[in-house]
């Protein structure tokens, strides 16, 4: 475990259930790992890309503060989503939580388990919108671009708003 704590942002998601409460769930339990919170953006219903016809997602982002090293840290997130509930029957299929780590610090990572940055978080607005609401000056590892620009760059044109439980879409 590295002795220093290091800055890490997650994107969470959930379309299956009672979506809110697995968000929730999955704050909970990073919480109880040592992922501990430090900014969490608003929620944001997002309409689904490369999962074909699917329900509408939830998403979040979080800034959190660990000790885990970024193997323990997907090691957690992947444990967290089993003990929520989450089943995989085929690829990218509908979910009740899924826990994905964007940046880990400035690190670049490149296993055959772990690529950190995320490949495809530039590419999704339902990645980019929440992260930029709580850290729009960030800067992207490898692009050397801020959170801010690289959404204003989003070729993404999928819908992601706030999510108000109630109103109809
Ligand atoms: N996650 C995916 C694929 N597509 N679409 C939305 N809107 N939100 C997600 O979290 C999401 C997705 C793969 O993990
Ligand atoms: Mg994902
Ligand atoms: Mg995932």
């Amino acid at each position: 475990m590295p002795e220093r704590v290091c800055l890490v942002y997650i994107s969470a998601g959930s379309n299956l259930g009672d979506r809110r409460a697995h968000l929730e769930q999955g704050l909970r339990a990073l919480g109880d790992s040592g992922v501990v919170p430090t900014r969490i953006s608003s929620v944001f219903e997002t309409e689904p890309v490369d999962a074909g016809s699917q329900p509408w997602f939830l998403n979040i982002a979080l800034e959190a503060k660990t000790q885990l090293s970024p193997g323990a840290l997907l090691e957690r997130c992947l444990a967290i989503e089993l003990e929520d509930g989450r089943f995989r029957p085929y690829p990218n299929a509908p979910r009740t939580l899924d826990l994905d780590i964007l940046l880990y610090g400035d690190w670049i990572i490149q296993t055959p388990r772990l690529t950190i940055p995320h490949p495809r978080m530039v590419t999704r607005r339902f990645v980019l919108e929440p992260l930029a609401e709580i850290a729009p000056d960030l800067c992207h590892p490898v692009l050397k671009k801020t959170i801010r620009a690289l959404l204003a760059a989003c070729p993404d044109s999928s819908a992601v708003r706030l999510y108000s439980p109630g109103e109809p879409r």
